[in-house]
């Protein structure tokens, strides 16, 4: 009977060991520390550096994102959502008409848009056949997660530049979903 007490305090202790010594853990995967140390930098006016919570915070779009590489490969359509691009311009101190917002990332990648193209205008859409199909209205935001899910590094994530419109069918060019964004920069003409 003594026996049977003692393994059985024995367990006990051992179970209360483990669920503390996981219990920080567990905090640490669903707080808020848990999002990635991943700074944007913002470069307009003047220079500044949100962090990854600090964009969470700020006021959220979404959409379906499809894409299609230079290979033809098909990307989607998933669910994106993130900050406008607009958005972030206008915290870089905002741009005219002929500036240009240079969009760059860890690898050394660059995709450079225009006015219009921040609001949405002036890019190519095509259908599932990737015929060219007429624009509907798009938006395109600095993207944090994927369908419900922080963005993965493998799809370009933490944070990754996205095309966004109310339909699923519709195909935008990869060239300017920019993978691993930390540079955003206004270029005054
Ligand atoms: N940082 C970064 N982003 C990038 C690229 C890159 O080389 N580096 N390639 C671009 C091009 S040309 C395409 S077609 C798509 C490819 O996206 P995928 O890797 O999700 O297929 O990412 C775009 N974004
Ligand atoms: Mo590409």
């Amino acid at each position: 009977m003594i026996l049977v007490r003692q393994a059985y305090l024995t367990l006990l202790t051992l179970l209360i060991i483990g669920v503390v010594a996981l219990a920080p853990g567990c905090i640490g995967t669903t707080g808020a520390d848990d999002y990635p140390a991943w700074n944007l930098t913002l470069a307009g006016d003047q220079e500044q550096v949100l962090t990854h919570p600090e964009l969470r915070a700020l006021p959220a779009v979404e959409g379906y994102g499809y894409s299609v590489s230079t290979v033809g490969i098909k990307y989607g359509p998933n669910r994106f959502r993130g900050v406008l691009l607009a958005d972030l311009v206008e915290m870089a101190g905002g741009a005219g008409g002929d500036d240009l917002i240079y969009v760059s990332a860890e690898d050394g990648y660059l995709w450079v848009f225009d006015t219009d193209q921040v609001n949405g205008e002036g890019f190519f859409t095509f259908n599932e056949d990737l015929k060219e199909v007429a624009p509907p209205p798009l938006r395109v935001i600095l993207a944090y997660d994927q369908d419900g899910k922080p963005l993965a590094y493998e799809d370009g994530g933490p944070l990754r530049l996205v095309i966004i419109t109310e339909n699923p069918d519709v195909i935008t060019e990869g060239s300017s979903w920019v993978k691993w964004v930390d540079r955003i920069e206004v270029h005054k003409k």
